[in-house]
C-alpha cells in the first residue's frame, strides 16, 4: 500500500542538538548494575526441541527463535546474567542474496513488521515478559543507517524495488548511491553506502526531515510495543551526530551505540548523543594484548583516555572482548590461561560487561561468518565446563562488589603500575583487585601492589574468588602475588566475605 515515495525533499532539521539534555540518564544507571549476554537470535536456540545442523559458511537461517531464547533463560541466568541483547527484530530482505540470507537481522526491509523467522509479535512479547518476571532486561539491536534490497539492475546507479523498503518507498528517502571509499572523510562515512554492488546497504537520508521524524516515532513505538529496556544501536558513526540526541530521547531507554573505531577522540563525541558506546577503542587494545602479544600497558592508556574523554567516563560503555563482527579470541590463541584472562576483562573494569554467546562453551570461530556458530550442538553444557564456571565466578564477583560497596559503580578503575608493564595489568576497582597477564600458562609473572597504593593493611588476607585461593600482604601492607599457571586472579579482602555467603565461604573472615 505504501509504494508512494514518502520523503519530501526538505531542509534538514537543526533543533535536535537542543534536546541532548533529554537523553535518559536513570535507565543507564540501572544498566550499570547488570551484565549482558549477547545472542545472535538465529544461532542460539530453537523453540521446538530439534537440533538441525547449521552450516555457517552458507550464511543461511539455521532456525533460532525468540521462543528458543525463552526456553533457555535458565541457562543464561545460571551464568549470572541479568540482561540479554538480541539480534535486530524487524523484517529483513527475504531469500538468498549475494551475501546469503539475512539470518543476522541487519538487512531490514520493513521496519514496521517483525522478522517471521524469529517468531511472532506474541513470541517477542512473551520473551520480554519472561525476562521481566526474572528481573532481567531486554536489549534489542536496531539499525537506522540503512535498509537492504537486492538490486534489480546493475547499471549505475543501480535500480531497486523501493516499494519493498517500508515505510520509505522511494529513492528520495535515501542518499544517492555511492560506496564509502574514504573513511577519513566523515561526509563519505555518513552519506555514502556500506556494502558493495552485489549487496548494497541503501543509506537512509537522515538529513531529510520526514525520514528523521519517521525514525524518531518508530523507535518510540518499538520500545513501548515490546517493553524494550535498552537498545544496541548499529552503525552509529554512519549517521550525522546531531541525529542521535532526539532519537535517544524518543527511545527513552539506555542506548549504547556501535562506533567501530580504534580511536578514543573519534569515538568520544558519540557519547554525547547516546548514553554511551560499545567501547571499541579499548576492545582493540585488549584484543591485541591477548591475541598477538601486544603490550598490556596500551589497555591502561586507552581506558584512561576513555575515562577522560567519554561523557559519563567509561561507566556506561558496553565492555566486550568478542562479538558477531570479529574473530573469537580462541580462534587466534589456544592457551587457556590467555583466553581466561581476556574473558575476565569486561567484568573487572568500569563498563557494563557483555559476553558473546558461545564464549562460555569455548567456541573458536574466526571472522564473520565463522564466529556465528549454532549453540545447540554444545548441548548447553553446564557441567564439567570450566569456562561456564569462570563466567559464573566473574558475574558473582562483580555482583558481590556492587552489593558490598556503593562506591564500586561510581569509582574509576585504577591501574597500579607494574614492573612487567607489557605483560601484566593490576586493575583496582575497590573492593576488587584484578591481576591479569598475557604471559600464558607457563607464565612466571608476578604483581606487586605497594602499601603506598593505599589498598590494604598489614597481614591482610585476600581471596582470589575465581579459585578461592588466598594471598596475604606482608607486615608493611605490601602485596606480592605470583602468577599461577598464568591464570587471572580477582581478589577480594577476606574480611568482606561472609561464611554464610556464596563466594568462597570457606575463606571468609567477615560476618
Ligand atoms: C558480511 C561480510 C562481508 C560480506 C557481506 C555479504 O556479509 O562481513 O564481508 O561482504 C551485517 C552482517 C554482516 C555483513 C554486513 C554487510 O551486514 O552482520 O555479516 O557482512 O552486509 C555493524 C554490525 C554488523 C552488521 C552491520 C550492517 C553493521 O555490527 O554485524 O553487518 O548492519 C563497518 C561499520 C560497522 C559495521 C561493520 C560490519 O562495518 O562501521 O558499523 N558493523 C574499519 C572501519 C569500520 C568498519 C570496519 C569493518 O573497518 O573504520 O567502519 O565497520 O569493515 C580499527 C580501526 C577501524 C577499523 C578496524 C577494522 O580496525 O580503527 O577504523 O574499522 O583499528
Ligand atoms: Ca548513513
Amino acid at each position: 500500500m505504501l509504494n508512494v515515495p514518502r520523503c519530501a525533499s526538505v531542509a534538514i532539521l537543526v533543533l535536535q542538538l537542543l534536546l541532548s539534555a533529554m537523553v535518559a540518564a536513570a535507565p543507564a544507571d540501572q544498566w550499570t548494575k547488570r551484565s549482558i549476554y549477547q545472542i545472535v537470535t538465529d544461532r542460539f536456540a530453537l523453540g521446538d526441541g530439534t537440533s538441525p545442523s547449521c552450516n555457517i559458511g552458507e550464511r543461511k537461517y539455521c532456525g533460532g527463535t525468540w521462543q528458543g531464547i525463552i526456553d533457555k533463560l535458565d541457562y543464561i541466568q545460571e551464568m549470572g546474567f541479568d540482561a540479554i541483547w538480541i539480534s535486530p527484530i524487524v523484517e529483513n530482505v527475504e531469500g538468498v542474496t549475494d551475501g546469503g540470507e539475512a539470518y543476522h537481522g541487519y538487512w531490514a526491509q520493513n521496519i514496521y513488521s517483525l522478522n517471521p523467522h524469529f517468531g511472532t509479535a506474541d513470541d517477542l512479547r512473551s520473551l520480554s515478559n519472561a525476562l521481566h518476571q526474572r528481573n532481567m532486561y531486554l536489549m534489542v539491536d536496531i539499525v537506522v543507517n540503512h535498509l537492504v534490497a537486492v538490486p534489480t539492475s546493475n547499471t549505475w546507479p543501480q535500480s531497486f524495488d523501493y516499494s519493498l523498503l517500508q515505510p520509505f518507498g522511494g529513492s528520495n528517502c535515501f542518499h544517492p548511491e555511492c560506496f564509502i571509499s574514504d573513511y577519513n572523510n566523515q561526509t563519505d562515512v555518513e552519506q555514502c553506502w556500506l556494502g558493495y554492488s552485489g549487496l548494497p546497504l541503501l543509506d537512509l537520508d537522515t538529513e531529510n526531515a520526514t525520514t528523521v521524524n519517521t525514525m524518531y516515532s518508530w523507535i518510540k513505538d518499538l520500545v513501548s510495543d515490546y517493553s524494550i529496556d535498552g537498545l544496541r544501536v548499529d552503525t552509529v558513526k554512519h549517521v550525522r551526530k546531531d541525529f542521535w540526541p532526539e532519537f535517544a530521547a524518543n527511545a527513552g531507554v539506555y542506548t549504547v551505540g556501535e562506533v567501530l573505531i580504534g580511536d578514543v577522540p573519534y569515538a568520544a563525541p558519540y557519547t554525547n548523543g547516546l548514553d554511551s558506546i560499545l567501547d571499541y577503542p579499548t576492545y582493540f587494545a585488549v584484543y591485541n594484548a591477548f591475541t598477538s602479544g601486544g603490550n598490556m600497558a596500551t589497555i591502561a592508556d586507552m581506558v584512561t583516555q576513555a575515562q577522560d574523554q567519554y561523557n559519563h567516563g567509561t561507566f556506561y560503555v558496553g565492555s566486550f572482548v568478542e562479538n558477531q563482527d570479529n574473530p573469537r579470541i580462541p580462534s587466534i590463541v589456544s592457551d587457556n590461561s590467555i583466553i581466561r584472562n581476556a574473558m575476565t576483562w569486561p567484568f573487572i573494569n568500569d563498563g557494563i560487561p557483555i559476553l558473546y554467546y558461545g564464549q562460555e562453551q569455548g567456541y573458536k570461530g574466526g571472522n564473520d561468518p565463522a564466529n556465528r556458530e549454532a549453540l545447540w550442538p554444545s548441548g548447553f553444557n553446564t557441567e564439567d565446563n570450566p569456562l561456564f564456571a569462570h563466567v559464573q565466578a566473574l558475574n558473582a564477583a562483580r555482583k558481590y562488589a556492587i552489593a558490598s560497596s556503593p562506591a564500586f559503580l561510581l569509582s574509576k578503575a585504577r591501574f597500579i603500575p607494574q614492573s612487567s608493564a607489557s605483560s601484566t595489568l593490576a586493575v583496582s576497582k575497590s573492593p576488587l583487585l584484578a591481576l591479569l597477564t598475557n604471559g600464558g600458562s607457563s607464565s612466571t609473572e608476578s604483581w606487586s601492589i605497594p602499601n603506598s597504593a593505599g589498598l590494604y593493611s598489614a597481614n591482610e588476607t585476600l581471596v582470589d574468588v575465581l579459585t578461592c585461593n588466598t594471598v596475604s600482604t606482608d607486615a608493611d601492607g605490601n602485596l606480592n602475588v605470583m602468577a599461577k599457571n598464568g591464570m587471572p586472579q580477582v581478589l577480594i579482602p577476606a574480611r568482606l566475605l561472609s561464611p554464610s555467603g556464596s563466594l568462597c565461604a570457606g575463606q571468609a573472615q567477615g560476618l
